[in-house]
């Protein structure tokens, strides 16, 4: 029989480039996407045409719609990769955040439960925000978890209620702890790397015209890896025998200073510092100013380590927003001081 790997959030970063790897392991690949009134895919452009993806609209705060899936497809992978993933619109939007983020897990292990897939291995995206930040120590699997934002306070619900589903019924759930990954030219336009990717590459296709690139936190480090080489880690667990939770990282960490610095310099230009303004709506209620983990354990257990150097996705941004006509950055939702969605700030 056909393997059939189940994906949602599947035109996001992370869920289209799996989609894409289970299509090219010969699955069946069934991805749900959230609806949308235009017809436009997205991220999935590249394999939306491909007879052996199914796309469906559908949304994990719905588990009926899960439940159908399940039973339609009677999937033997099931990686959820869908949340409403910026830190800081948590803040701006904490209800439907929790529901997507959190309720939305249960509803995944509820559906593998109810249609009796005894055969699936289910895998939660959980996150480094669950840490709440580090004095610089690399952060594992037993590090304490004190998180600082309805975002991190929801997925530390979905890495508990698996690990709770796995205890409980004998589920082959697993969760991997993904520290921050940028994929070039798929990351959506609100996170600070491809703000800045996509701010340069209006400063160097207009520079009499394009506005400075508006910024929060810029001293606030983050362990930023390359997406792809994330979802193979995320492969590679579904893939082995067992469950368990790990955490997935390059065990570096770079202020996003460093990473204006090296975007800059890699066009040309040394000092950015007439290029970008510090707006302090940007920053966040509750910061986490701190992040690197250590990857030791998948590294030993499956044999995953990162394969791309911070460098290298710094300028692989770049490059890719540069030659890809980026669209225009007034059409990105933000949020006024007060709280409410706005269309015009890229925050
Ligand atoms: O912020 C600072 C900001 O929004 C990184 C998500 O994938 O990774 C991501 O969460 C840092 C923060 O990512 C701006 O305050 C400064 O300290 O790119 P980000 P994130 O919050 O780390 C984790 C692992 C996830 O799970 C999340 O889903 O950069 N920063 N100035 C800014 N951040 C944004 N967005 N915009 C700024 O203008």
């Amino acid at each position: 029989m056909r393997n059939v790997a189940f994906i949602t959030g599947a035109s996001g970063q992370d869920g289209s480039i799996l989609c894409e790897k289970f299509l090219e392991k010969d699955y069946k690949v069934v991805g749900l996407i959230r609806r949308k009134s235009n017809a436009d895919l997205g991220n999935l452009n590249l394999v939306k045409n491909n007879q052996n993806i199914e796309i469906i609209e559908g949304d994990v705060t719905d588990i009926t719609c899960l439940q159908k899936i399940c039973k339609m497809w009677r999937p033997n992978v099931f990686i959820n990769t869908a949340a409403q993933s910026h830190v800081g619109l948590s803040f701006t939007t904490p209800v439907d955040s929790v529901n997507n983020t959190g309720v939305g897990v249960l509803n995944c292990l509820e559906a593998i439960k109810d249609t009796n897939l005894i055969n699936c291995k289910f895998l939660q995206l959980s996150t480094s925000e669950m840490y709440g930040g580090t004095d610089g120590e690399p952060l594992n699997e037993l590090s304490p978890m004190i998180p600082r934002s309805p975002y991190a306070a929801a997925k530390l619900y979905g890495y508990h209620i698996t690990k709770i589903y796995r205890d409980s019924y004998g589920m082959n759930a697993s969760n991997v702890i993904c520290f921050n990954h940028e994929e070039p030219g798929r990351r959506g336009h609100n996170f600070v790397t491809r703000k800045i990717t996509l701010g340069l590459a209006k400063i160097i296709k207009d520079p009499a015209n394009a506005p400075k690139i508006k910024l929060g936190n810029i001293n606030a480090k983050r362990d930023w890896g390359l997406a792809s080489d994330y979802c193979d880690a995320m492969i590679k667990v579904v893939e082995s025998s067992s469950s368990d939770d790990y955490v997935v990282a390059t065990g570096e960490t770079h202020s996003v200073k460093e990473f204006l610095s090296i975007a800059f310099s890699h066009v040309g230009i040394e000092d950015y510092s007439n290029f970008i303004e510090i707006d302090q709506s940007l920053w966040r209620p509750n910061e986490v100013h701190v992040l690197i983990g250590d990857y030791s354990k998948i590294n030993k257990t499956l044999g995953w380590a990162p394969k791309t150097s911070f460098t290298d996705l710094v300028k692989g941004m770049v490059d890719w927003d540069i030659n890809n006509q980026p669209e225009s950055l007034d059409t990105i939702v933000g949020h006024s001081s007060n709280g409410l969605r706005v269309i015009s700030k890229a925050y």
